[in-house]
């Protein structure tokens, strides 16, 4: 019988908070900051669980085949739940989706485990309205860890708690899937990312449940979290700034790659209505090909577009002058 594993105590992202210990830091990057107060479960927790996907690795040869294939398919499933749902249908409203749709994103929103819906469009609207301050949940201006996981492993900034007063999320509250997944998150989430994607390959091909939750939960969750993360942190620093020279965001093809279509992120941070968080299309997007795919079955419509004319002109006014 397979040992419980504490990583499956995380139950909810507000269970992580309970043991905090405040460090003072009187200076961050130049800027006077108030204390930084560390959640000291949410460290342990991460640390554990990158220790266990660690450990995963070395499951693999064990594995059957098909639960290779299950890992990369929830890998997308959960990449589509994030990208397609969270962050450009619901965080941007830059396409329309009908409901069967709707419950589909949330459903594979649940296999990602990046908090609900409505919390992760909150903190995403924040992080565009208020880029590089301290009022962004994940402030790249102090550097690569805290963009990445560190803004995770402290209480938040009080300027997002205060300006977040001011963000507008009322189409969030009329939407019932959100409301439902909100409502019953903990459940859902402890099902759909880490009970289903065990007992799976278990029933169907007589995976042992050792191996299938090291890899399809554990490893895949992991690999989720960190192609997520690097859009916050590498995808803030290093590439190309073909559309404005003058901001951080850059277009990194290795976190397009990794995170289903989302390192286009110089694009996406001057242009963030466009559905496809692009100009190019499929190229490198698999969340783009989902989204026209979900059109064709006419399940997504009204999909926004900037002109490229507009693009154009842009990319003459402020661009580095790459591609
Ligand atoms: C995770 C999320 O990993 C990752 C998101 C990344 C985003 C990336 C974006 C890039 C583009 C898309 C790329 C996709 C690529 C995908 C590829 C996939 C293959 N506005 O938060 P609390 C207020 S999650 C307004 O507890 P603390 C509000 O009143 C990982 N108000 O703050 C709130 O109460 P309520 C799993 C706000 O106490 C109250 O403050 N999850 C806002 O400072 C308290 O909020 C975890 O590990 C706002 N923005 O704690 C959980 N924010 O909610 C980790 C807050 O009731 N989180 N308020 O309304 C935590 O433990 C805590 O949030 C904390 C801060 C310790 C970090
Ligand atoms: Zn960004
Ligand atoms: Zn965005």
């Amino acid at each position: 019988m397979a040992p419980k594993n504490p990583v499956m105590d995380v139950s909810s992202p507000e269970g992580l908070e309970d043991e905090v210990e405040p460090v003072v830091t009187e200076e961050t990057h130049g800027q006077k900051r108030p204390p930084t107060v560390i959640v000291w479960r949410n460290v342990i927790l991460f640390t554990l669980l990158h220790l266990a996907a660690l450990y995963a690795v070395f499951l693999i040869p064990r594995a059957h085949p098909l639960t290779w294939l299950w890992t990369v398919v929830l890998y997308i499933m959960g990449g589509l739940g994030i990208t397609a749902g969270a962050h450009r249908l619901w965080a941007h409203r830059s396409y329309k989706a009908r409901m069967p749709l709707r419950i589909l994103l949330a459903f594979f929103n649940c296999i990602a485990f990046q908090n609900h819906i409505y919390e992760w469009s909150r903190d995403h609207r924040m992080h565009h309205k208020y880029s590089e301050t301290d009022a962004d949940p994940h402030n790249a201006s102090r550097g690569f860890f805290f963009s990445h996981i560190g803004w995770l492993l402290v209480r938040k900034h009080p300027d997002i708690k205060e300006k977040g007063k001011g963000i507008d999320l009322s189409d969030l509250n009329a939407d019932p899937v959100i409301r439902f997944q909100r409502r019953y998150y903990k459940s859902l989430m402890v099902l759909c990312c880490f009970v289903m994607p065990t007992v799976v390959p278990w029933y169907f091909w007589g995976e042992s449940l050792w191996v299938a939750y090291f890899l399809a939960a554990i490893l895949r969750y992991t690999l989720g979290l960190n192609a997520t993360w690097l859009v916050n942190s590498a995808a803030h620093m290093w590439g190309n700034r073909p559309y404005d020279c003058n901001i951080n965001p850059a277009q990194n093809l290795g976190v397009s790659f990794s995170a289903v279509g989302e390192g286009f992120h110089n694009y996406h941070h001057v242009f963030p209505h466009d559905y496809s968080t692009s100009e190019y299309g499929w190229h490198f997007n698999l969340t783009t090909m989902f989204i026209d795919g979900m059109s064709a079955l006419g399940q997504a419509y009204d999909r926004r577009r900037i002109p490229t004319s507009v693009v154009m002109r842009r990319k003459a006014r402020t661009g580095d002058g790459t591609d």
